[in-house]
């Protein structure tokens, strides 16, 4: 088994320019979100993934469409990030009839099959055995499609995820499982309840694959590496599983304060976010600022226009309520 490193071919600038195209539109969408949770707009719980933009982006990136994704309940990135247009995902998070589900699943449901985003899951550890179902239908069909699967370090320490790890390298299924570390769990540091300091990536040996890291704050390491991953399973050379390193600049969800996060550590990871480092970057390597703006200005309009769109949107209309209950999309009681 090749091993999967970093440090393979970097991404040329029209790739780059377009993973920070993604990083702004992931950032300016949950700013979004979070003001418009706070003014009551948005219903339910939200789970924003501020600060780890750069995992959904360089993957999203590295995949083809008809590549299959799977998420939690954090996965506003992930779905924005497959080219689900922005619009249908804020009127669902608004509970809006426009919404990718009509307004009926929220923010942590996002599904859009359409774009073969196979789910946003709010179990965790849920997700992974279904990814192998995905991976399997593709190896059964004889097709190339890949199937990504993004959860948290908490997930490593249920069942489910050993289960599917487990079947995934024994059918060599066309998987990459992707653990986005972000040292807690809900509310719980990881490392006080794991017992190796890498939750994914030491766990790999025991199912016979390469122990992989990444900086999940870097857009071109998590592309670079993404890319290997996915390559590997569309030739059939079965699963992966990358541990990203990153940190979300909230708390777990709605309106945690994280008090329970030592200062130091926030304000360290707050100095390594993602987007500003990118853009020195690029900017060191000869992008023109002026480039930059202008993908910035578009991000800040995408956003405005979508919201203003779900903010016109009618709520569902009642004949909704029983529409889609079974795959056939009727709602009949049957035995
Ligand atoms: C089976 C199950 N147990 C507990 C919960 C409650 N819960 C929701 S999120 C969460 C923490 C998950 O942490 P992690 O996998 O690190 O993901 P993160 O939220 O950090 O992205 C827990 C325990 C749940 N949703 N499902
Ligand atoms: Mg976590």
């Amino acid at each position: 088994m090749s091993a999967i490193k970093e440090s393979l071919v970097p991404p040329d600038e029209g790739t780059r320019l377009n993973l920070y195209r993604s990083l702004v539109e992931l950032r300016y969408f949950e700013k979004r979100v979070y003001d418009l949770f706070l003014k009551n707009l948005v219903g339910g719980t939200t789970h924003l993934s501020l600060g780890q933009e750069a995992i959904a982006a360089g993957f999203g990136a590295a995949l083809r469409e008809g590549d299959y994704t799977l998420a939690t309940y954090r996965g506003h990135a992930h779905t924005l990030a497959r080219g689900v247009p922005m619009a249908p995902i804020l009127a669902e998070l608004m509970g809006r009839g426009t919404g990718l589900m009509s307004g009926k699943g929220g923010s942590m449901h996002l599904t859009s099959v359409e774009h073969h985003v196979m789910g946003s899951y709010a179990i965790i550890g849920a997700h992974l055995p279904i990814a192998c179902g995905t991976a399997w239908s593709a190896q059964y069909r004889g097709s190339d499609q890949v199937t990504v699967c993004f959860f948290g370090d908490g997930t490593t320490n249920i069942g489910a995820f050993h289960e599917a790890l487990n079947f995934a390298a024994v059918w060599k299924l066309p998987v990459v499982f992707v653990c986005e570390n972000n040292l807690y769990m809900e509310y719980t540091p990881i490392g006080d309840v794991t017992a190796v300091p890498r939750p994914a990536a030491d766990r790999a040996g025991a199912y016979g694959l390469d122990p992989v890291t990444v900086d999940g704050n870097d857009p071109d390491a998590v592309y670079v590496v993404a890319r290997e991953a996915v390559g590997r399973a569309r030739r059939g050379e079965g699963p992966s599983l990358i541990e990203a390193l990153t940190y979300r600049h909230g708390g777990h969800s709605r309106a945690d304060p994280a008090k329970y996060r030592p200062e130091e550590e926030v304000k360290a990871w707050l100095a390594r976010d993602p987007i500003p480092i990118y853009r020195q970057r690029l900017i060191a390597d000869g992008v023109a600022a002026s480039v930059l703006d202008e993908i910035d200005r578009w991000a800040l309009d995408a956003v405005d226009e979508a919201t203003e769109e779900a903010k016109a949107a009618p709520p569902p209309g009642a004949d909704l309520l029983l529409k889609d209950v079974w795959a056939d999309g009727s709602a009949t009681w049957r035995n």
